[in-house]
């Protein structure tokens, strides 16, 4: 059971804790162009603290508009909004003006701290004088937020808040469409640095961190900020990567944990030979199901046995995962220390191992949306539900099967479209994928698959007897995708999610 005070600051818990443990020279982020020690992150943070209370005339609890793209800055940002007793609002650096405008309206914000590269798209968003009195540029070639922190005492004393003050609303990503906020305490920033990097990273001061997800994702925001500072390790935050770019990178910063979505894994692994990454201990891949075929190439490429961890913005960050020789083949894993997790049937009762029901999930982060969002259909009698179809075993291990509302049901079928994902990923020609359920007036639904191929590979009828043939060979054959489409590439949210409901209109 993990305990906190009951006023805590968690960005103040978390700076305490890292120099107590000797960190203050260590370096607590590199970026590009500047690297920070813990001492001059904190400096940073704290002169921005002061802008936000001073010249800006924010008061605690007031929420502010974070945007710009994973460097050390951004980092800042986010930390002193937190230290000053705000609350943030970070936002993905691709979203358009009225997405924004969505945000800010349902955030109810009450300043803006934008990169100026992102100037123009914020600029275009409608917001309320009192909000655009507010709103300060960081990382420009003149004046700005930096100006303002120069003339700012070095040293903020945190605001004192409650462990169960909201100090983040963090939005979906929204592979449906609209975005719902999440509201999150400092006592569950607190314990996802306390759950997950503990007990399956085994995260060590020496640790540095690297990867891709936004730091305006939840999955960002832990694995590249929150986890590292919590043990005083550095986090390298890194610009517009590439799977080239990022292995790249690992060699370069001799990275020792990464973070990213299968996607990239997938890409990585068959350039991985050219770099010298060695210095990885631990990959970590979240977002979306890990195809075995993805960690089979990825163990086969590096040596590692890939970490798989589900998490969500509701419930902060990672609560099934496993690491080392706790991993089981196909399975996601077991709760992490701290959560617990069960299957249920349609009605909401409990399941045993073997039948594919609804993942619910307790611990000791949990779903709140704001306001009016649907957040009686997400938590049931003190349960998260995550809209994840799983199926447990008799071991207690947990196996992902789809999203709940993407179970295939053909001619009386339950098909899961990732595990026909899987057997098409096998295939040497086929690069990425993505398999629905196609309205079929005969079996109700068709698999169809959507597929990207590989350089030197050409659509054509007899790819797609081939490509089915394979399925079959894989998996039971009623399980084959019946109709085979080409794309060039899949829809995916900047989190590297695919996008199904795009796939489905087409
Ligand atoms: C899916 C997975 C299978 C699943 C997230 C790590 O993805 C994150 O948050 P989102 O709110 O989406 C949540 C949904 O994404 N998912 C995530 N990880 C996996 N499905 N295997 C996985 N390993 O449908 C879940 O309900 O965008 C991930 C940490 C923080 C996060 N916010």
């Amino acid at each position: 059971e993990l305990q906190y005070p009951p006023r805590l600051n968690c960005v103040a818990a978390l700076f305490d804790g890292a120099l107590a443990g000797g960190a203050a020279g260590q370096v607590a982020i590199r970026g590009e162009h500047l690297s920070w020690t813990y001492t001059q992150l904190q400096e940073q943070v704290d002169r921005i603290a002061h802008v936000l209370r001073g010249p800006l005339g924010l008061e605690a609890g007031n929420r502010v508009l974070l945007r710009g793209a994973n460097n050390p800055m951004m980092a800042a940002c986010i930390l002193a909004v937190l230290k000053a007793g705000c609350i943030a609002v970070p936002t993905m650096p691709l979203l358009r003006a009225r997405e924004l405008g969505t945000i800010a309206a349902k955030a109810e914000i009450n300043a803006v701290l934008c990169a100026d590269g992102l100037r123009a798209e914020m600029e275009a968003v409608d917001l309320p004088a009192a909000v655009k009195e507010k709103t300060l540029w960081f990382g420009a070639a003149d004046g700005g937020l930096e100006a303002l922190m120069a003339r700012q005492p070095a040293s903020f004393d945190a605001v004192d808040t409650a462990a169960d003050d909201v100090c983040l609303i963090s939005f979906t990503s929204g592979t449906t469409g609209v975005p719902k906020g999440t509201m999150h305490f400092h006592r569950d920033v607190m314990a996802i640095c306390d759950c997950f990097p503990r007990s399956v990273l085994g995260s060590q001061p020496g640790d540095i961190f690297i990867g891709t997800p936004p730091l305006a994702f939840t999955f960002g925001l832990g694995g590249l900020l929150l986890f590292p500072m919590r043990v005083g390790a550095t986090a390298v935050l890194l610009e517009k990567l590439t799977p080239e770019t990022l292995l790249q990178a690992i060699e370069k910063y001799r990275a020792t944990v990464c973070f990213t979505a299968p996607t990239f894994y997938r890409q990585m692994a068959p350039l991985a030979g050219k770099y010298d990454i060695a210095s990885l201990r631990k990959s970590v891949s979240a977002g979306e199901a890990l195809p075995l075929a993805t960690r089979e190439s990825w163990r086969q490429a590096t040596g590692l046995a890939m970490i798989d961890g589900i998490g969500a913005t509701e419930l902060l960050h990672i609560f099934i995962s496993a690491s080392g020789d706790q991993i089981r083949p196909g399975a996601t894993g077991k709760p992490v220390p701290g959560y617990q997790a069960c299957i249920l049937d349609h009605d909401g009762n409990p399941v045993g191992p073997g039948v594919i029901g609804r993942l619910a999930v307790k611990g000791p982060t949990g779903c709140r949306y704001l306001a009016d969002e649907r957040q009686r259909d997400y938590v049931l009698n003190g349960w998260n539900l995550t809209g994840d179809a799983y199926e447990m075993d008799a071991d207690g291990y947990f196996y992902y099967r789809s999203r709940t509302d993407d179970m295939i049901i053909s001619a009386g079928y339950n098909i899961a479209g990732p595990e026909v994902e899987d057997a098409l990923l096998r295939h040497p020609a086929v690069a990425e994928c993505g398999v629905i359920g196609r309205a079929d007036e005969e079996r109700g639904q068709i698999v169809e698959a959507h597929v990207v191929l590989k350089p030197g590979h050409e659509a054509s009828d007899a790819m797609t007897a081939q490509l089915q043939e394979f399925v079959k060979g894989q998996i039971a054959p009623y399980k084959y995708p019946r109709a085979i489409r080409y794309l060039t590439a899949l829809p995916r949210t900047e989190t590297g999610k695919l996008q199904r409901f795009k796939l489905r209109t087409e």
